[in-house]
This record gives structure tokens, C-alpha cells and sequence, in this order.
């Protein structure tokens, strides 16, 4: 979910099939559709969808898309970076094509550079596969980090700051029998936020959030007033 077109209204985007595919939103809860990506043709059973990112900070919401095999039946795995247009339609920028079944990724600026990052988790070869930003919607291959031995294939990850030093640590997790796999940032640690910001003066008010360095994480936001949860309000009725 993210506001493809900058009118302030929530917009979705979907993978189905062989592409991902933007329905904007006409603030009643009408769903339109403006714009797509074809995925790779190869075969593939899974896709995954990741919104509420600007990879080239233009203010301009963006998606990356992953598809890949469930089954292990196909060990090709691609990731797509599209760039939005602010007008409801986005174009592809970037492919990055993995060897092994990648079911799960981030994106995240993992070395603080205010650039946006793709890590993407391998689930039988167990590896974190990071590819660094370069604010363009390209990405350039970085590190390979192997999470060990275990049981079972690796299927979820997630970020955090879970050291709480500023910069983004990894939450990685798998099948029945597999640890939690926490993955620190060995980088130099960020700025930190002295404390969490809550709107309690209004309905509700539009938020863009930025990091302390200027890179913007999110734009366009709906918050909630009091609220210390997210809710989505797709007929802007509050
Ligand atoms: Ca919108
Ligand atoms: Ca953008
Ligand atoms: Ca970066
Ligand atoms: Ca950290």
C-alpha cells in the first residue's frame, strides 16, 4: 500500500500471476487500475510485494516485487525495482536474479548511506544476499552472508533496529525445528530518535517521515490522532 499518485489517498498495488499491478483509489473506496509490471516469464508460484518506498527520493512512491518457486522446483529467483511516476503507473529500473529459492526480502538502508538496499533471504542455502542502493531505483551486488546450518528452509525475515544503535538489524525465521535467527548490523551505528512521535491534536494528519540523515521512508502516511497503531482508511472517512 502506498499513495501512487499523490493525491494523499491510500493506493494498493497486488502481484497476480506474472505482475504487479497499481489500483489507485478514488478516496470512496473505488480501486482503478493505472498502472503494472510484468514479472520475469520463468516459472514461478510465489510473488511478494513491497510498497511505501521512494528508492530515488523523488517523492514519488515505488515498489520492488519478488517472484519466485515455493516448491524448489525452479532455483531462479527475481527481484524487480520499479519507479512510480507520482501519477499512478510505475516502470521497471532495476532486475536482480538470484540463484536460489529467495521467498523473502527487505528493503532497508542497511549501510546508512540514505540509500535504499535489497536484502533478499535464500531458503535452502540459508544466505542473506545484499545488494546496495544508488538512489537511481539500480542496485549493485554487495555480500553474500551465510545464517549456518539448521533445519528446514528460511522463509520469513524481517528489519529492525534491535540493538537499538541506530542502524537496521535482521530478523530471520524458517519451518518447524528452525531457531529465530537474529543478524546484527556490524556497520556504525545511526542516529538514534530520542522518542516516538504521536499526533493528538487533530483527527487525523498526513505525515511524511523521514529519517534524521533526509531520506525519506515514507510518504503521505495517514496517522491517526492518539492512535499508537497503524489503520488504513481507504474511504478517508477517518
Ligand atoms: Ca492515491
Ligand atoms: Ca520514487
Ligand atoms: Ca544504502
Ligand atoms: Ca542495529
Amino acid at each position: 500500500m502506498a499513495d501512487f499518485n499523490n493525491d494523499y489517498i491510500d493506493d494498493i498495488v497486488v502481484t497476480r500471476n506474472d505482475s504487479a499491478v497499481v489500483y489507485t483509489n478514488n478516496g470512496s473506496g473505488v480501486f482503478t487500475r493505472t498502472g503494472g509490471i510484468q514479472l520475469r516469464p520463468f516459472v514461478t508460484d510465489f510473488t511478494r510485494v513491497r510498497s511505501s518506498v521512494d528508492l530515488n527520493q523523488d517523492g514519488k512512491a515505488d515498489i520492488v516485487t519478488i517472484a519466485g518457486n515455493s516448491t524448489g522446483a525452479n532455483d531462479t529467483t527475481i527481484v524487480t525495482a520499479a519507479l512510480g511516476n507520482g501519477l499512478g503507473t510505475v516502470t521497471p529500473s532495476d532486475t536482480i536474479r538470484i540463484t536460489g529459492r529467495g521467498l523473502n526480502f527487505t528493503v532497508s538502508d542497511i549501510d546508512l548511506d540514505n540509500d535504499l538496499d535489497i536484502t533478499i533471504i535464500t531458503a535452502d542455502t540459508r544466505d542473506l544476499v545484499i545488494y546496495r542502493g544508488d538512489n537511481t531505483g539500480t542496485f549493485t551486488f554487495e555480500t553474500t552472508i551465510d545464517l549456518g546450518t539448521g533445519s528446514g528452509a528460511l522463509y520469513g525475515l524481517s528489519g529492525g533496529d534491535l540493538d537499538r544503535n541506530g542502524n537496521i538489524d535482521l530478523v530471520a525465521g524458517g519451518t518447524g525445528g528452525n531457531s529465530i535467527i537474529l543478524a546484527i548490523n556490524q556497520a556504525a551505528a545511526g542516529a538514534i530518535l530520542p522518542e516516538e512521535m504521536v499526533v493528538t491534536a487533530f483527527d487525523n494528519a498526513f505525515l511524511s517521515i523521514v529519517d534524521p540523515n533526509g531520506l525519506i521512508v515514507s510518504d503521505n502516511l495517514q496517522s491517526i490522532a492518539g492512535s499508537d497503531y497503524g489503520r488504513v482508511d481507504f474511504n478517508v472517512n477517518g
